[in-house]
């Protein structure tokens, strides 16, 4: 839940990379960590793992005072995927502002996708967040690799929902990792300012919100 701090003119908000085991999540925040400008991101915390696997989360802050004097901060977390872990996944999601869901292209991976989804939308119901009012963005991650489902059907089959389009990413090499979160801030942005007025209180319009927390740096 997004959490306004006036003493110090804060905002804190809250993103969780949910979905499916081994589709890329934490790989996401690895690629974020490293591409976007070293004055906007912490140290990116990667938690409890086992094989490479994701036990209990990662997190990864970013934020940035401007000279409006909001202080943006964004914490983003992902969620361990591996079926077993479902408590962690709905202790993790609790009080999220937004979501990114990273499905896998790969055509076997379809089910596990569908999975994920139905169970992001179980938990979202357990820690009391809806759905329909949370900024939500899909990629579909891998598009690298052999037997993906093409993206055209992709984009069909999602079309009737309110998270089309989709976003295509291949997170190993840092494709569309970027882009996805853009559109996430763009979405995020929506909602925060309905609840604080953040072009209003603070003149904060969505350009500055989207630029401000994804600046990418030089790679230096
Ligand atoms: N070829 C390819 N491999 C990827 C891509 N993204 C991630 N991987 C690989 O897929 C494996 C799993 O990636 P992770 O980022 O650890 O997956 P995860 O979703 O965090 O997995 P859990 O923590 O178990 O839920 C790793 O070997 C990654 O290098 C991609 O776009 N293309
Ligand atoms: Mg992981």
């Amino acid at each position: 839940m997004a959490d306004f701090i006036p003493e110090d003119n804060r905002l804190n908000l809250k993103v969780v990379f949910y979905g499916p085991a081994l589709s890329g999540k934490t790989t996401n925040l690895m690629q974020l960590h490293t591409l976007l400008m070293p004055q906007r991101k912490g140290e990116l915390m990667v938690l409890e793992t086992r094989d490479d696997r994701t036990l209990f989360f990662d997190m990864l802050p970013i934020g940035l005072k401007g000279s409006d004097g909001l202080d943006l901060r964004l914490k983003l977390y992902t969620v361990p995927g591996q079926v077993q872990h479902d408590s962690t996944r709905k202790a993790v999601l609790s009080r999220a502002d937004g979501i990114v869901f990273v499905a896998d292209s790969q055509r076997n991976q379809q089910d596990n996708n569908a999975m994920a989804f139905g169970n992001l939308e179980e938990n979202l119901d357990k820690v009391g967040l809806d759905i329909d009012n949370l900024p939500l963005v899909i990629q579909f991650n891998k598009r690298d690799m052999a037997e993906v489902v093409p993206e055209e059907d992709l984009q069909q089959r999602w079309a009737q929902t309110p998270w089309s389009p989709l976003q295509m990413a291949s997170a190993l090499n840092g494709t569309g990792v970027v882009d996805t979160f853009r559109v996430l801030l763009d979405r995020l942005y929506t909602a925060t300012d309905q609840e604080f007025q953040l072009a209003d209180r603070h003149g904060i319009d969505r350009q500055t919100f989207v630029d401000r927390l994804s600046a990418e740096g030089d790679g230096s």
